[in-house]
C-alpha cells in the first residue's frame, strides 16, 4: 500500500455512485456505550440485520475491536468477515475510506476526521482511533491511500451520482469545527480535485436537529443519474419544512454537471421520533455531559438506505410512513429488492444505515491479495 500525496482528478481517479456495482460494504460493530444505550447489545442486533441484508448480495467486511471479536464473530454469519480494528465509535460512513476508482482499480480517500467538529462542537474526544482507520482499511485491502488528513470530512457529507456531480450541505462543510479557514470556493475545488467531480451542487442544510451539522445523506441522494430523493414534510409548523423546501428550490433550480436538470421526488419523513426517558437513562455519561436529553428529537430520515448491488436497505420508524417510503424506493430502484429494517436503537446512536456503512465499489483483484 503506497500512501500518495497527488490529486485523484489529475490521476484520471473519482468517486463512483453507490447505485454502481460494489465490490463490497465495510461496518463496525457497535460498542461506544454513550453512544448506544444498556452496552450497545440493542444496536449489535440491529446492525446484526443490517449486515445479513446486505451480506445477501456483497461482500461484508466487519472491524471489531479486540474486546468484542468473540462476540461479533459469533452474531455474525460464517460469510461475513471480522477483522480486529480499533475504533472510537461505529461510523464506517464517515471514518473508513471514500474509495475512488479509475474504472479497474480503486484507492481510498484518507480525510482527517474529528468527530463531527472537533474541540468546536465535536461529539466526542478522543478521536484518534477513527481517524487510523482509513489508512488501515486501505492496507487491509492492499489499495493505496490519498493523504487528505489535512482537510477534515466525514463521508456522509457528500453524495455522487459518479458522472461529475457531488451534492453537500452548506452547514456542515462551512461549519467552524471542520475548514474553517478555508473559503467556500476552496473547499469546492478541494471537492472536485479529489472525488474528480465537474459540478458541486451546495444545499443551505440537512436535517432538523442532525447533530453531524446536517449532512447530506440524511437529507437528500442520487437514486440514478439526474434524479434523487429529498427528505420532505407538509407540515409547514415543522422547522424542517423551511429547510426541506429550501433544498427543493436549490434542487429545482441547479443543473447538473451533464447539463441535466434534476427530477426531485419527494420522500416523506416519519413523524418526529423523540429520545425516551428510559432509552436516555441507558446511555453512560463519558464526560460529564449527557449524549442526549428526555424528549430530544432525533434526526430520523428514510433518506439514510444503503444501496447494495441487491438490495437497498431503509430505515423504518414503525411510523404510518414506513410502507410509503419503501413503494417510492422500489419503483426508483426497480432491479433491487426493499429491505425495511427497524432502526430505532441505531438512530439512537444519532445516524443510520447509510452512516453505518461504506461501500467499496467494485475492483479486480490481483492474486497476491490477502
Ligand atoms: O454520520 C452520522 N450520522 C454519524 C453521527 C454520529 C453521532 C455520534 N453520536
Amino acid at each position: 500500500m503506497k500512501i500518495l500525496n497527488s490529486i485523484p482528478k489529475s490521476d484520471g481517479f473519482s468517486m463512483p455512485a453507490e447505485f454502481s456495482k460494489h465490490y463490497g460494504c465495510i461496518m463496525i460493530w457497535p460498542h461506544r456505550r454513550d453512544s448506544w444505550q444498556y452496552g450497545a447489545y440493542a444496536a449489535q442486533k440491529a446492525f446484526t440485520e443490517v449486515i445479513r441484508a446486505i451480506a445477501q448480495s456483497e461482500k461484508v467486511i466487519v472491524c471489531a475491536r479486540f474486546e468484542d471479536y468473540n462476540n461479533a464473530r459469533a452474531m455474525l454469519p460464517d460469510h461475513v468477515r471480522v477483522i480486529e480494528m480499533s475504533s472510537d465509535d461505529s461510523w464506517a460512513r464517515d471514518v473508513a475510506p471514500t474509495f475512488v476508482s479509475d474504472g479497474t482499480h480503486i484507492r481510498g480517500i484518507d480525510w482527517g476526521f474529528n468527530a463531527w467538529g472537533g474541540l468546536e462542537d465535536g461529539l466526542y474526544f478522543p478521536w484518534n482511533k477513527d481517524n487510523q482507520m482509513a489508512r488501515k482499511l486501505c492496507d487491509m485491502l492492499d489499495v493505496d491511500s490519498y493523504n487528505m488528513r489535512d482537510f477534515i470530512l466525514e463521508g456522509g457529507s457528500v453524495h455522487t451520482d459518479g458522472e461529475g456531480t457531488v451534492i453537500t450541505t452548506e452547514a456542515c462543510l462551512l461549519s467552524k469545527g471542520r475548514n474553517p479557514r478555508m473559503s467556500k470556493e476552496a473547499i469546492e475545488a478541494k471537492l472536485k480535485n479529489s472525488l474528480g467531480a465537474e459540478k458541486v451542487i451546495w444545499l443551505k442544510s440537512g436535517i432538523y436537529h442532525d447533530e453531524t451539522n446536517e449532512h447530506v445523506d440524511n437529507i437528500c441522494a442520487f437514486t440514478s443519474p439526474g434524479e434523487v430523493v429529498l427528505a420532505w414534510t407538509d407540515d409547514q409548523n415543522d422547522p424542517q419544512y423551511a429547510m426541506s423546501k429550501s433544498c427543493l428550490e436549490i434542487l429545482e433550480n441547479t443543473l447538473d454537471a451533464k447539463g441535466r436538470k434534476l427530477k426531485v421526488h419527494k420522500l416523506p419523513l416519519p413523524e418526529p421520533v423523540l429520545i425516551s426517558r428510559e432509552e436516555c437513562e441507558g446511555l453512560d455519561d463519558m464526560d460529564g455531559e449527557p449524549t442526549r436529553t428526555p424528549g430530544e428529537r432525533l434526526a430520523a430520515s428514510y433518506v439514510n438506505f444503503y444501496i447494495s448491488n441487491g438490495a437497498v436497505i431503509c430505515p423504518q420508524f414503525r411510523d404510518k410512513n414506513d410502507q410509503k417510503a419503501l413503494a417510492i424506493l422500489s419503483e426508483l430502484f426497480p432491479d433491487r429488492k426493499m429491505v425495511g429494517i427497524y432502526a430505532r436503537d441505531i438512530l439512537i446512536g444519532g445516524g443510520n444505515i447509510h452512516c453505518i456503512t461504506q461501500q467499496i465499489p467494485y475492483f479486480k483483484r490481483t492474486e497476491d491479495m490477502i
